[in-house]
């Protein structure tokens, strides 16, 4: 049995508005598929057109190097700078005075820059770096909260060729020093603190205790953001506001080649050591910013926000610079999404008459529990499009986002993508086709999909099995940094032959060709032979009224090889029985099938995830199998969840 079940049926599509497609890029599916079926039959020229759109000091050579296969290049022989087309592009248009971050902070101060304010925070902020020493090439640590220095910060190494690598604001500075030894970074750019949920987020301690175990950084800028106290030490740490306040506002961007690095981002690998994926300069702008264009129907008058940390992969691509490069403009917030109350989010949307809206699952499952009423009191009129990410939304979530966020009227995106594809992959296409709960959609210009068996067998029609990229794509990783070999390892191996991206995700394919992620192939649980995603079964359990959220991993299991375990958080005013363990197993039963009916289920007050939302389901099989936690902990975001789990189940 090597494909992986695919249980839930799935019957409802919606179409989008004729007003909508009226105003869309792309309007049609005849129009997509034509798209399409160039991006494929010619890619090099396909691509080589989406680049002409950007500024180039000196044009490519070759559009896609595979030379050194699975070490791609791309616009080889090309000259541009990202930040450059993010910015000073727009600065000889009518765009020089549009806003181009628009920024609240938690405690509800505000701020817009434009796009020439944008430019001279940049360039001080670039004179500022190379003054402390940062020269072209070398690794910038970011550890900052969300405030639009973080987005100034990141342009300015973008404009002078040093790679940055952020890192979440809420890790530990356990993260910091695994981080910073990896990059071998020499720089820090940080604050005193940042606002969460009305308290201080004292970031510089955080890096003051990293750094004692770092004593190769040479240099801690420090904005002033939360005023909390701080100590400053003598030589190597920098106030924000003496250095880049004095610098000067004339700092040229420099002319790069395509493939110089523009980023590194640690994401957490099954085992200890996270990895580093590195992008590099010229095939992600064109990536990101195509995508930003066409998943998101961009358009100048519209306001776009993500609410995605930049410490994602998310805010990098979907709040910076995919957004910036087509000279949009982008919202970004400071703080949580329920301070000072669960309207938060429509507070912003409401004021600031944000047209099209992007987020994650785990945020629309928590709106849907704090209760209709938040939004339902705020005027979301302005919305037109509506966007998911970050890991697969259950058909239950996706009607109440589409109901009551977007009044039954804004198309819903739902986009795949990785750290490591560096854009949006499979998504529908807002004006061109129609959407269904669940379900990613089709794949991205340029990008082919393919659903194979364990063994490598492509699986054509319907069918699921895991989910490899058979092509190279501008905005893929280059590798994973300083280590060649893993990066050839983890992407590459399983099918090396066939040359194909291993994306590590399973996947179901339907009749009309729309993919449905059914979450990561390490999560997959083989019951009795039957090999099940944890996604339906999950989804299965959330449309039952007294499940908010629920984690379903495999456990150890003397028959059946293994048995499904499914940890479930409930609305806080209700205390869950025995009783209800019996209805939620049967329940799943009647949903999907008695195979999989949980054998056990674990009440809980809540679930482990990262920072974007992901449920770490690696953690909860370890609860699960009585096991001591092992691998990386780093990019839990809340600590106390895993103390709390514990206790709950040894109890
Ligand atoms: C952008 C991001 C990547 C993993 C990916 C999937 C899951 C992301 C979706 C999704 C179902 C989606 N980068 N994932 N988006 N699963 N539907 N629309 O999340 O590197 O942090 O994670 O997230 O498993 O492989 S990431």
């Amino acid at each position: 049995m090597s494909s992986i079940e695919h249980v839930l049926e799935e019957t409802r599509t919606f179409h989008p508005t004729a007003d909508f497609v009226e105003h869309a890029h792309i309007q049609s599916r005849e129009e997509y598929d034509e798209m399409y079926k160039h991006s494929i039959n010619d890619p090099d020229g396909f691509w080589g057109d989406a680049a002409e759109n950007f500024h180039w000091f000196k044009k490519w050579d070759t559009v896609l190097n595979k030379d050194a296969a699975p070490f791609y290049t791309w616009f080889e022989g090309g000259k541009t700078n990202l930040c450059y087309n993010c910015v000073d592009r727009h600065l000889t248009t009518w765009r020089k005075n549009k806003a181009a971050l628009i920024w609240e902070g938690e405690p509800g101060d505000t701020r817009t820059l434009t796009y020439q304010e944008l430019h001279r925070q940049v360039c001080k902020c670039a004179n500022a770096l190379k003054s402390l020493g940062v020269k072209m090439g070398d690794c910038v640590t970011l550890y900052m909260p969300m405030v639009p220095e973080l987005a100034i910060a990141m342009l300015a190494c973008a404009r002078i060729g040093a790679p940055h690598s952020i890192i979440f604001g809420g890790f530990s500075a356990n993260a910091i020093v695994d981080r910073v030894h990896d990059a071998d970074s020499k720089f820090i750019i940080t604050a005193d603190g940042g606002y969460r949920r009305g308290s201080v987020v004292p970031l510089k301690a955080t890096v003051d205790e990293a750094l004692e175990k770092c004593p190769g950084v040479e240099k801690v800028l420090v904005l002033k953001r939360a005023d909390n106290a701080v100590e400053m030490k003598e030589g190597r740490d920098i106030w924000w506001h003496d250095a880049v306040d004095a610098a000067s506002a004339d700092c040229p961007a420099e002319e790069l080649d395509s493939e110089h690095p523009l980023f590194i981002l640690y994401t957490s690998g099954s085992t200890g050591k996270p990895k580093g994926i590195l992008h590099t300069t010229a095939g992600y702008m064109v990536g990101a910013a195509l995508t930003s264009k066409y998943v998101f129907d961009l358009r100048d008058e519209d306001t776009y926000w993500c609410t995605a940390d930049i410490g994602w992969v998310t805010g990098h691509s979907y709040i910076v610079y995919g957004i910036l490069a087509n000279g949009a403009t982008s919202v970004m917030y400071e703080g949580a999404p329920n301070h000072p109350d669960p309207g938060r989010f429509w507070d912003i949307v409401e004021k600031y008459k944000v047209n099209v809206f992007y987020t994650a699952p785990t945020a629309i499952r928590a709106f849907a529990k704090w209760g209709d009423e938040h939004p339902k009191s705020r005027d979301l009129s302005s919305l037109r499009l509506l966007g998911t990410v970050g890991e697969p939304i259950n058909p239950e979530a996706w009607m109440w986002y589409r109901d009551v966020i977007g009044g039954g009227r804004c198309p819903i995106v739902d986009t795949w993508w990785q750290t490591e594809t560096g854009s949006i992959l499979i998504t529908t296409l807002p004006g061109a086709m129609a959407t269904k709960p669940g379900s990613a959609g089709l794949p991205f210009f340029g990008i082919q999909p393919q659903i194979v068996s364990e063994e490598g067998e492509p699986e054509d029609g319907m069918h699921s099995g895991l989910l490899v990229i058979k092509e190279p794509w501008p905005s893929m990783l280059r590798t994973l940094y300083g280590d060649d070999e893993r990066y050839k390892e983890v992407y590459f191996s399983k099918f090396a032959e066939q040359g194909w991206y291993l994306t590590g995700d399973g996947a179901f394919r339907d009749k009309d060709g729309y993919f449905m992620i059914i979450g990561r192939l390490d999560d997959v649980i083989n019951v009795s032979g039957h090999r099940l995603g944890t996604m339906e079964i999950e989804s299965a359990l959330v449309s039952h009224e007294l499940v908010v959220e629920a984690a379903v991993v495999g456990f150890p299991h003397e028959i059946k090889g293994q048995g499904i375990c499914a940890f479930v958080s409930v609305p806080a005013d209700i205390t869950p029985t025995d009783d209800d363990m019996g209805v939620l197993r049967n329940h799943v039963a009647k949903e999907i099938g008695a195979i999989a009916k949980p054998d056990q289920i674990r009440f809980t007050e809540a679930l482990p995830k990262t920072r974007s939302g992901k449920i770490m389901r690696r953690l909860l099989r370890d609860i699960a199998a009585g096991r001591e936690t092992t691998g990386d902990t780093t990019t839990l975001e809340d600590f106390s969840v895993m103390a709390k789990l514990r206790e709950e189940n040894e109890a």
